[in-house]
């Protein structure tokens, strides 16, 4: 982290928008933009009610904001909408109704393609579906799969139904799952049998079986037929998924949502163990993510756009799904590695399918830097006119080879920095009229109050370093978390009195307002553009039977941003060997998944602590990164184990 900080300080190159790209931008005049930006600050509530009346609602709205229940916020008062209606139905009903919404190409190298009409089709019947297996309006239902057409088919059918979706990412174990399945209280789970992925079936039903052998309030799971993999099968409780929508209804009445009605729970990691049940309702969702997606990326109707997040993360959600197809765009989906069957795959795909969007992350653009050249150059990229990166901070090295090899120094970038608990961008350049910086996320969006303020919420002048808070309700911010409003009070706004939104970024803005964000300052790690939190792989580790007590840190990691380096203390008897690495690294999978896997265990008798037992982490990440302690060290209860761990290094 030491590093990207002074990477990201002495960064001054910087790259305004090209006068082919300007001419034909949505934005493209400074005087447009800066008078966009000052009434969506000054008059949120007009700005946003015009916003959101392009989208299609079934009963108006009567008011734009309700913010007396603060940190409550209530958008788009008293309006009915159906995001499938947003999604697809409104493109059914007008020129698109043709128009590709989907184009899916399969690992094997396998495609198809959906219209908006023949998505519509899909996400009736199996709306239908769900509803003859007694899944209603109010209920949640668990998403488990892989990247094919039917995941958008099946997050749009519930939201049809009303029924609101918790997507698990695919390469989350059973015990994830079975976590997550219980606290968002879901009766039911779609899934597939298994999955394409680096040349192998990835099977994802055992999972669900697994993990459902606790949830005994799931009646029903649907399964998608994708890899032929053997399962095993519970016939009072599974149904195929070709089998339940051949014989449903092709039509299926969408339910009139409030505007405030629950769209769906994503879990995601905060600075404790227990992964978080992000709220986000219907109105103010689709608004924020229709905005940005058609500002951001410069949207136009003849564009074919692709986002290569997993639709397990946030990412997946608001820009593969939602934004886009509110948009009436069109989406290519990939189900696989971008290294399989070579590490061309990707420049491949944007070849065949003429991709002109392309939105990605930091870890994958290091790992396509890493494979060479060579793999790129083989392929014809002309058809791409705009690149975005999202995750985490993108290094300039990185930022530079991906303008020049991808983007052929023609096509602008945009860093785009935002999280799960904002729904949709809130920082970011808007490519016709921003300058870019590499490294930088550059400047709030439409309506987004962004700040750098002290420990005592005073704002701090340029470049100097703070936190990074939100000043003002914004209409996809999360509504709380499931189950646990006080910790949504605690986590995010506690820490400045209720007066802002506390992202848990530390950040800077420069002379020319230009935001440069440095990275998490509480014990958040990123890991490919994964988010755990170091106490959810501690509390695993610990489950380990020679383990008795662990600490999780993050060190920098040229290619994954971050790694998880691991502290541990075994029991009695136990000694460290290979296998017991071996063991500990298969326990941490089966936990939480292979994204979590410590790149580095370090074993120790003992931990550094304060004199009240808190494990010092700061010291441990020193350690872990290589680095001088620099840091006071005063509250550190015994010194010899520093020491210790420091002779451990070599
Ligand atoms: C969209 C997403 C959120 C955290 C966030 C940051 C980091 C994301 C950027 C970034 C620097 C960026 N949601 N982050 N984007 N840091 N520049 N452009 O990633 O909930 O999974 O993570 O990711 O720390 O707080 S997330």
């Amino acid at each position: 982290m030491g590093d990207q900080i002074e990477n990201v300080l002495h960064e001054t190159r910087s790259f305004p928008p090209s006068a082919e790209f300007r001419a034909d931008a949505r934005i493209k005049t400074d005087a447009v933009y800066e008078r966009m930006l000052r009434e969506s600050l000054d008059n949120p509530e007009s700005f946003w009610g015009r916003v959101a009346r392009e989208i299609p609602w079934m009963k108006p709205f009567e008011r734009v904001l309700d913010w007396s229940k603060a940190p409550f916020a209530q958008w788009f008062v008293g309006g009915k909408l159906n995001a499938s209606v947003v999604c697809v139905d409104q493109h059914v009903n007008s020129v698109r109704s043709g128009k590709r919404a989907i184009i899916f190409e399969g690992e094997p190298g396998d495609r198809r393609t959906l219209t908006y009409t023949e998505l519509q089709l899909e996400v009736c019947r199996f709306a239908n579906a769900l509803k003859a297996r007694g899944i209603k309006r109010g209920d949640r239902v668990a998403i488990y799969m892989p990247m094919i057409p039917e995941v958008v088919v099946a997050m749009l059918a519930c939201a049809r139904i009303g029924a609101a979706h918790s997507v698990v990412f695919g390469g989350f174990s059973a015990v994830a799952l079975r976590d997550r399945i219980k606290d968002g209280g879901c009766t039911a789970v779609v899934t597939a049998d298994g999955s394409f992925r680096r040349g192998a079936v990835l099977a994802l039903k055992p999972q669900v079986d697994e993990a459902l052998t606790e949830c005994p309030d799931v009646h029903a799971v649907f399964v998608v037929q994708r890899a032929k993999n053997q399962i095993s099968w519970l016939a009072r409780r599974d149904v195929w998924w070709h089998e339940a929508c051949a014989v449903a209804p092709s039509e299926c009445a969408p339910e009139a949502m409030d505007s405030e009605d629950l769209l769906f729970l994503l879990y995601t990691s905060g600075s404790t163990g227990k992964p978080k049940g992000i709220v986000h309702t219907t109105g103010g969702y689709l608004v924020g993510t229709y905005l940005s997606t058609q500002m951001v990326f410069d949207l136009r109707d003849e564009d074919v756009y692709w986002c290569t997040a997993d639709v397990g993360w946030i990412t997946g959600h608001s820009y593969v799904v939602y934004g886009p197809l509110a948009n009436g765009a069109t989406v290519m989906l990939y189900e696989g590695a971008p290294n399989t069957p070579h590490a061309g795959r990707f420049w491949e795909l944007i070849e065949r399918h003429r991709i002109n969007i392309f939105y990605t992350a930091p870890t994958a653009i290091r790992s396509f830097m890493r494979w060479g050249d060579e793999h790129v150059t083989k392929y014809d990229l002309s058809s791409l006119r705009l690149l975005g990166s999202v995750g985490e901070p993108i290094n300039p090295e990185a930022w530079i080879w991906y303008r020049k090899m991808i983007g052929k120094e023609l096509c602008p970038i945009v860093d785009t920095w935002w999280q799960t608990e904002t729904g949709s961008i809130m920082i970011t350049p808007l490519p016709g009229v921003t300058t870019t910086k590499p490294g930088s996320a550059t400047r709030p969006f439409f309506g987004v109050d962004a700040a750098i303020v002290d420990e005592q919420g005073v704002e701090l002048g340029p470049n100097e370093g703070g936190f990074l808070v939100i000043r003002k309700p914004w209409p996809s911010m999360l509504r709380g978390i499931w189950g646990d409003s006080e910790r949504y009070i605690e986590t995010y706004w506690k820490k400045f009195g209720g007066r802002f939104y506390f992202a848990g970024d530390g950040a800077r803005r420069d002379e020319h307002g230009c935001f440069w964000i440095v990275g998490r300052i509480d014990d958040v790690i990123k890991v490919s553009g994964h988010r755990f939190s170091s106490m959810e792989v501690e509390s695993a580790l610990v489950s380990h039977e020679s383990i008795v007590e662990a600490a999780v840190v993050a060190r920098p990691d040229e290619l994954t941003g971050q790694a998880i380096c691991a502290f541990v203390t075994l029991g009695p008897g136990k000694s460290p060997s290979p296998e017991l690495r071996a063991s500990i690294d298969a326990h941490v999978v089966k936990e939480i998944g292979k994204v979590a896997r410590p790149a580095e265990v370090r074993f120790s008798e003992a931990l550094p602590k304060t004199r009240s037992g808190k494990i010092m982490r700061r010291l441990l990440r020193d350690i872990a990164a290589g680095v001088e302690t620099v840091g006071d060290t005063s509250t550190l209860d015994d010194y010899s184990v520093l020491a210790k761990l420091r002779q451990h290094e070599e």
